[in-house]
């Protein structure tokens, strides 16, 4: 059993070796198991390096069009041991999803505007390594929320109804509509 001190609980904790997994049991307590049927009479022992990084943050969401160069969240759930004791650096693939992390602090800022009618979620992945080894990669998704850009627009010039000169005060004589790309109330 591996205990890690962590003060936000957040770490993932692998070994160098394809022989041994670790399955986390509770936070920060993980047990060390064996993936194959080990032969003690070719081999009586085993060094188990055990590697935990910081636990990556997932998601979070900006409006459309937002400024370039605007933070958006810290990608890293920072653990100050870590980070003391580890040359860690952050990098995002693909490089133009429009958003970029800073490669020390973690943080995510947009290298674009975002327009929420052409797309509404952007997923990229964010990768730590240490030293030049990569550690960790995780998928991060941004929610792209709306904001009213769009004015409604009628699907045709005109609409012509009939009406019967015996229609009654009061009688439906048909429907105007009007679309509007945006959501909610910003939408139709
Ligand atoms: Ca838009
Ligand atoms: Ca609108
Ligand atoms: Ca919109």
């Amino acid at each position: 059993m591996v205990k890690v001190n962590s003060k936000d609980g957040s770490v993932i904790c692998t070994t160098g070796n394809e022989n041994f997994s670790m399955v986390k049991v509770i936070s920060n307590h993980y047990k060390v198991t064996t993936r194959v049927q080990l032969d003690r009479e070719s081999r009586s022992s085993h060094v188990i390096v055990v590697v935990c990084e910081d636990q990556l943050n997932r998601s979070s969401h900006v409006e459309e069009g937002t400024e370039v160069g605007t933070f958006i969240f810290n990608a890293v759930a920072t653990d100050l041991d870590l980070k003391e004791n580890g040359e860690i650096s952050y990098y995002t693939s693909p490089t133009h999803s429009g958003f970029r992390i800073d490669p020390v602090s973690g943080e995510v800022f947009t290298t674009m505007r975002q327009d929420r009618e052409m797309r509404s979620q952007v997923t990229f992945e964010v990768i730590a390594q240490d030293g030049g080894i990569k550690r960790l990669k995780t998928s991060v998704t941004i929610n792209i929320t709306d904001i009213n850009d769009n004015s409604p627009v009628f699907p045709r010039p005109e609409f012509s109804f009939y009406v019967s000169k015996r229609s009654l005060v009061g009688t439906d004589v048909g429907h105007v509509f009007a679309f509007d790309v945006d959501v909610g109330l910003n939408g139709p």
